[in-house]
């Protein structure tokens, strides 16, 4: 099994550092979506990282539902079961999701667009969408701790690679005195062996 994509890649790296949590045995192929936009093609024509690349050569994309396969496939979830710890897990992957949407949006806007053809009010609009996800994370935390340590799950994975992305492409958007609580979740999280295992660049 061979995951593709770059680790700076906050989806790439939420599948990276789950794969190594679950224990699955995994290659890693770095290829960009954007230098290597050939090569990426020649393994999946639709150009989207993080791809799954199984061992019968099917791909799979969207890390979302790549993490659903590979935990039916290591038969255990990184989610917890009952309903009332699950949906708050859910919430906060969702959440951490929108962020690091949020924070491609601002990267792509401010990287890719040429200056004059920059658009401030779907600017402001994202910046508003980024911080509101941040603000509800930080609600999230203050209202259920999350699993720590070796306890962690896929909502305290996804929390710590969003913010660690965010911290990487647009840190002067978001600073971490604005929001203490994520950025101590975050480098705690960073100290686990899985995420210094899969560091972003
Ligand atoms: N919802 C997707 C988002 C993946 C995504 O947008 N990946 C970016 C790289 S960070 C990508 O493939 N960009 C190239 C493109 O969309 O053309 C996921 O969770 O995997």
């Amino acid at each position: 099994m061979k995951l593709i994509g770059m680790l700076d890649s906050p989806y790439v790296r939420r599948v990276a550092i789950s794969l190594r949590t679950l224990d699955i045995p995994f290659e890693h192929e770095a290829v960009s979506v954007f230098r290597h936009f050939d090569a990426f093609k020649a393994i999946n024509p639709v150009v989207k990282a993080p791809t799954l690349v199984l061992d019968d050569g099917a791909t799979l994309m969207d890390s979302s539902l790549i993490l659903d396969y590979l935990e039916t496939l290591a038969g255990r979830s990184l989610l917890p079961a009952a309903p009332a710890p699950r949906a708050h897990a859910l919430r906060v992957v969702g959440l951490a999701l929108a962020l690091c949407e949020k924070a491609v949006q601002i990267v792509y806007e401010k990287e890719l667009r040429p200056q004059d053809k920059q658009h401030a009010p779907w600017l402001e609009r994202v910046r508003y969408q980024l911080h509101a996800a941040c603000s509800e994370l930080a609600a999230e935390l203050a209202r259920r701790p999350l699993g720590e340590g070796a306890a962690i799950g896929q909502d305290g994975i996804s929390l710590a690679v969003a913010w660690g992305f965010a911290q990487l492409v647009i840190r002067e958007e978001l600073e971490p005195a604005g929001y203490p609580s994520l950025a101590a979740f975050a480098e705690r999280a960073e100290r686990l062996p899985a995420f210094l295992a899969t560091p972003m660049a």
